[in-house]
């Protein structure tokens, strides 16, 4: 890395076609401020009080059955519904636009043991999560009016995750997503006038350079994207193209599975912690059209930035002006990179 980068620079976001601040010292400053609980791990298998174990009733008043591997159920609680009226807004003024917005939200529970998280399920396992996570996205999108299908998980309290039981949501809807619609724009554009995918150049790019990877597999790269904003912040990319999960062999599927193991892994022994993140999948949309531009990935957006108990937030300028981040994201991929492939608990 040139020695000109360990000053204030900015970086360019070519997905999502912005810039991002990075101040490298900036972490040497004092902290006075909050400092959270950590999250450690749970060996409670079993809660008789979690809304998600196998055999409770759940706060909506419905039965979780004794499931076994996985279980997806439609969301007490959801943000969306499949019969959202139009909004009837006969002469209403052209500032004061509204939508309908039609969808559904599902909950998937990644395993019955509630003392379990994706760095800690057997690989076996976690396949099965990605099998469901295909499943879903396939039957959600071949609704007629659902057009992008959103799988994420939150990752704990600090992350506004309302449960510690290993699970993810899947938001279907109407209209494609302010992020993923800004991500489609930039790869369209790059395929019409480069004739080639931004992200298969982008992860031959970085396999080449090093400098950023975390790790990797037969099917997948983890990189801290040269635009992380988060601290360590990760882009997973399929390594070939694949528009979404429907293009997956079977190998890609035990490849995601792995991949996913080894990211979460590596988080949870930074700081010796469960590490919280946003995680979430970015594929084609489900509106009936080929999108061939489109490359599946996951982006992980893990708040942690000094410790397991000190958080970065996005605040002042980075909610004012554009994302600032304190150390490089060269520095955040060697640190992940040299941790142990194995969890710290299990060592
Ligand atoms: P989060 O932990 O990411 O919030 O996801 C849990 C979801 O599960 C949340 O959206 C739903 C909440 O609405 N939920 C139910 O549908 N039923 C319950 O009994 C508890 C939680
Ligand atoms: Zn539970």
């Amino acid at each position: 890395m040139s020695e000109s980068l360990q000053f204030p620079h900015r970086r360019y976001n070519p997905l999502l076609r912005q810039w991002v601040l990075v101040s490298p010292h900036r972490t040497d400053r004092p902290w006075q401020g909050e400092v959270n609980k950590s999250s450690g791990f749970s060996d409670v298998h079993y809660d008789p009080q979690c809304y998600l174990c196998p055999g409770n009733t759940r706060a909506g008043g419905h039965g979780t059955p004794k499931y076994e591997s996985v279980y997806i159920f439609d969301n007490d609680y959801a943000a969306l519904l499949p019969d959202s009226p139009e909004p009837s807004r006969d002469s209403a003024p052209e500032l004061l636009r509204a939508e309908r917005e039609r969808g559904r939200c599902r909950v998937l529970c990644f395993h019955p043991d509630h003392s379990l998280t994706l760095a800690r399920m057997d690989p076996a396992d976690i396949r099965k999560v990605v099998d469901a996570w295909t499943e879903e996205y396939r039957g959600l999108g071949a609704a007629p009016y659902i057009r992008h299908v959103q799988i994420f998980e939150n990752r704990g309290a600090m992350m506004g995750a309302s449960n510690p039981h290993p699970h993810g949501q899947i938001w279907a809807t109407e209209h494609v997503p302010d992020e993923p619609q800004a991500e489609m724009e930039a790869l369209e554009e790059y395929r019409r006038a480069k004739g080639s995918c931004l992200l298969c150049d982008y992860a031959r790019l970085e396999a080449g350079e090093a400098a950023r990877t975390v790790c990797e597999n037969d099917g997948f790269l983890a990189v801290v994207p040269w635009w992380a904003v988060w601290p360590f912040e990760t882009l997973v990319m399929a390594k070939q193209h694949r528009r979404s999960l429907l293009d997956f062999a079977d190998a890609d599927r035990n490849a995601l599975a792995d991949i996913l193991k080894q990211v979460t892994t590596r988080y949870d022994n930074l700081f010796e912690t469960s590490f919280p993140y946003t995680m979430g999948f970015h594929q084609a949309p489900t509106d009936g059209e080929a999108h061939e531009e489109w490359h599946f990935h996951a982006h992980f957006l893990p708040p942690l930035l000094r410790s397991a108990t000190v958080r970065k937030y996005m605040v002042g300028f980075e909610l004012l002006g554009m994302p600032q981040r304190d150390i490089t994201p060269e520095t955040a991929a060697e640190r992940l990179r040299n941790l142990p492939a194995v969890h710290f608990t299990l060592r």
